[in-house]
């Protein structure tokens, strides 16, 4: 097992309704450390380089305006296999199709509103951690 660092965001809707504490007691439950976590909003412009490789999707501009519609939770994640665990807890992108337990399952509100964000490769993750954190925003998790 690697150890690894994955970006996750609790979203516009999730922070609406008051569900980051649940969403950071999930993530602290599973055993992944937080090593950096800050609340912010994004401008559209921001949201827009952030998803930029969902441009040429249909839903692309609904999610950049969704995304920039009101603050958002961002963590940085550590730990053994971080990316695919974080993910896990997720669930699947459509709350209706995520398996039972998870997060966008038991949060989500549809497809586009589904309360949180997670890096899907190292490569994503090592792109995704510098846009929102500088270095001395991160923490050793575990305070070596
Ligand atoms: P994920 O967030 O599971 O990595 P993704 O990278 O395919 O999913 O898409 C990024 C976000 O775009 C997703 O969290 C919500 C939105 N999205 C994806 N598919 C969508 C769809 N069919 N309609 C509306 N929004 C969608
Ligand atoms: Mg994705």
């Amino acid at each position: 097992m690697a150890k690894e660092r994955t970006l996750g965001i609790i979203k516009p809707d999730a922070v609406g309704r008051n569900l980051s504490g649940e969403i950071l007691k999930r993530i602290e439950a599973s055993g992944l450390r937080i090593s950096a976590l800050k609340l912010i909003r994004l401008s559209h412009e921001q949201a827009e380089r952030f998803y930029e490789i969902h441009k040429a999707r249909p839903f692309y501009g609904s999610l950049c305006a969704y995304m920039s519609s009101g603050p958002i939770t961002v963590v940085l994640l550590e730990g053994d296999d971080a990316i695919s665990r974080w993910r896990e807890l997720m669930g699947a992108t459509d709350p209706l199709k995520a398996s039972p337990g998870t997060i966008r399952k038991d949060l989500g509100v549809d497809v586009e509103k589904n309360a949180v964000h997670g890096s899907d490769a190292p490569a994503t993750a090592a792109a995704e951690i510098p846009f929102f954190f500088s270095a001395v925003e991160i923490h050793d998790a575990d305070f070596k």
